[in-house]
């Protein structure tokens, strides 16, 4: 569980870090699993492939829970959803979650943006969870965060929705590194991003997005670039812990790409 202190860091400044959140097994555990399924993909051919101008800056496994079954195990696990309840009150739902895996072979970093513009919603509730599957020194490409941002910024767009490089370059934000098992809660308005990773062990991140399910995505303007194919959020809406007041929300498998 978190401590008072992180409560109050996460509300502050929009991120708060858990140490040891994971053991050395779970995190063995989850890394087998993804290491197995980073061999299905043809490592990384058969990913969805990202990159920032014009260059590939990171290589992600959607939705890993539909690739093994050790992951749908861990999204419910009381580690996590006794934090994620601590900061979005007691029912807590899954909106998407995602591997990133950044190698030596990706030549860019991955640029500061928040993660509000992918997919607001009314009560902007939306949680990022960061599990942490291996070190991630400075060399290794750590995240970066500005604290403290509550609010909506402008974005640009270069293969998603980016905060406009000039104004805010990767340097702006502060490094977090972090141990293998470490857990980051962070905001939808915190802006985040990475360096490059230079060492030659990937970097592995499982990335959790939750959200109340009280909550309402926002439609985007039309129009907006939206790098995810529509529909492509098979579990959105299933629940991590605690209930879903609203049966027919529960009831109609509401899935959308916001
Ligand atoms: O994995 C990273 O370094 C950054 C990922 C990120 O910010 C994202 O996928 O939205």
């Amino acid at each position: 569980m978190l401590t008072d202190q992180q409560i109050e860091s996460y509300h502050r400044d929009g991120y708060t870090v858990a140490r040891g959140l994971f053991s050395a097994e779970d995190v063995a555990r989850m890394k087998t699993e993804i290491d197995a399924v980073w061999d299905r993909c043809g490592r990384g051919e058969k990913a969805q492939n990202t990159a920032f101008a014009g260059v590939k800056k990171m290589s992600t496994i959607r939705d890993p829970q539909l690739h093994s079954g050790v992951f749908t195990r861990y999204l419910t696990d009381p580690k996590l959803t006794g934090p994620m309840s601590q900061l979005l009150g007691p029912d807590v739902q899954l909106h998407h979650s995602k591997v990133n895996i950044k190698t030596q072979d990706d030549r860019t970093i991955f640029p500061l943006h928040q993660d509000a513009p992918y997919f607001p919603h009314e009560q902007n509730s939306l949680c990022t969870v960061l599990v942490h599957l291996t070190t991630t020194t400075s060399e290794r490409g750590c995240f970066r965060v500005i604290p403290g941002v509550k609010e909506m910024l402008p974005h640009v767009h270069d293969e998603g929705h980016i905060l406009p490089p000039d104004e805010y370059p990767l340097e702006r934000a502060e490094e977090l590194p972090a141990a293998a098992g470490d857990v980051v809660f962070m905001s939808s308005f915190t802006p985040h991003g990475s360096n490059l990773n230079t060492t030659d062990e990937p970097r592995v991140l499982w990335i959790i997005q939750i959200r109340s399910p009280t909550d309402h995505p926002i439609e985007q303007p039309a129009g907006t670039l939206q790098p995810t194919a529509p529909g492509n959020r098979p579990s959105q809406g299933t629940m991590l812990c605690g209930i879903n007041p609203d049966f027919e929300r529960a009831a109609s498998g509401e899935s959308s790409r916001l």
